[in-house]
């Protein structure tokens, strides 16, 4: 292979992957922006009226009629705030008892759950499960109140698919709260969690099929907030392509908390 040859292969694949995470980038920040768009809503008919102009089936409706504008998301749901001291009024009234996410029994005694009361039907054996009791969803629902912001999972098996992919939460409090708001105020504040699920293994891979050239290369996401340990969030867990060559491209996901990237390569050697 000549020096110009070479250089040109190079080109090529660092525009391919800029090209690929430039398209993945965009669909997730729409996706993004619409489960913005979705908290708004929850806190706009079901918070802030009395009695609710939400429900399970209205919710679920909309979820539906709306879900193209969430191209990589599989599902949403909103999951409300419950101390000790409610859960007992709160399950009468819902008609059912908040579960575990691991057994999917009735939750043990907790200070506090998050059962999901409104979810799309993709993510309808959601219902109930108390999002607090499974690792990744708990750190989310914390940093999220905590910050006011949307905040991003570590990449993680998701339920039922068992796919891997990350969540995104949104916060929703009972009313406005000022942007130097204390930690302790905004926990105190808190009505609930309006979460997104990324099914990056599939979602992802069928962003990528529709591109040109896509057997040509292949590709990896990274979440590498801890840059000495990424954690895989799409493609294969041993790259075997060309290894002798490879491009990063940078990724923003809208979580200032973590870092994501790109990493592509050729199937096949020159
Ligand atoms: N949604 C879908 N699949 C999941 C999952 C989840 N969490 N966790 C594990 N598999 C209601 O942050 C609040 C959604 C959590 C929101």
């Amino acid at each position: 292979m000549t020096e110009r040859a070479a250089e040109e292969r190079k080109e090529v694949l660092g525009s391919m992957c800029d090209e690929r995470a430039r398209m993945l980038q965009d669909q997730f920040s729409v996706s993004v922006n619409h489960v913005h768009a979705f908290a708004i809503l929850v806190s706009t008919f079901h918070h802030n009226r009395s009695p609710s102009a939400l429900d399970q089936e209205t919710f679920a409706d909309y979820a539906a009629r709306t879900s193209f504008e969430r191209p990589l998301l599989s599902g949403v749901a909103y999951a409300r705030r419950v101390v000790h001291s409610e859960r007992e009024q709160f399950e009468r009234q819902q008609g059912w008892t908040i579960r575990s996410m691991k057994e999917r029994d009735p939750a043990p005694i907790e200070k506090e759950y998050a059962p999901v009361i409104f979810s799309q039907d993709t993510v309808s054996y959601l219902e109930s499960l108390d999002m607090m009791s499974g690792k990744e969803d708990r750190a989310n629902i914390e940093r999220a109140r905590e910050t006011g912001k949307a905040v991003l999972t570590n990449p993680f098996r998701l339920l039922e698919s068992n796919h891997l992919g990350v969540i995104l939460t949104f916060p929703v409090y009972h009313y406005d709260i000022p942007a130097d708001a204390s930690v302790e105020e905004r926990i105190e504040a808190i009505d609930g969690y309006l979460g997104g699920a990324f099914d990056v293994e599939s979602l992802v891979e069928n962003l990528l099929r529709q591109l040109a050239d896509n057997q040509d290369i292949e590709v990896n996401v990274y979440d590498v907030t801890n840059t000495g340990f990424p954690l895989i969030m799409y493609g294969p867990q041993h790259p075997n392509g060309d290894l002798s060559l490879s491009h990063v491209s940078m990724l923003d996901f809208g979580d200032p908390f973590r870092r994501h990237h790109m990493e592509c390569r050729y199937h096949q050697r020159p």
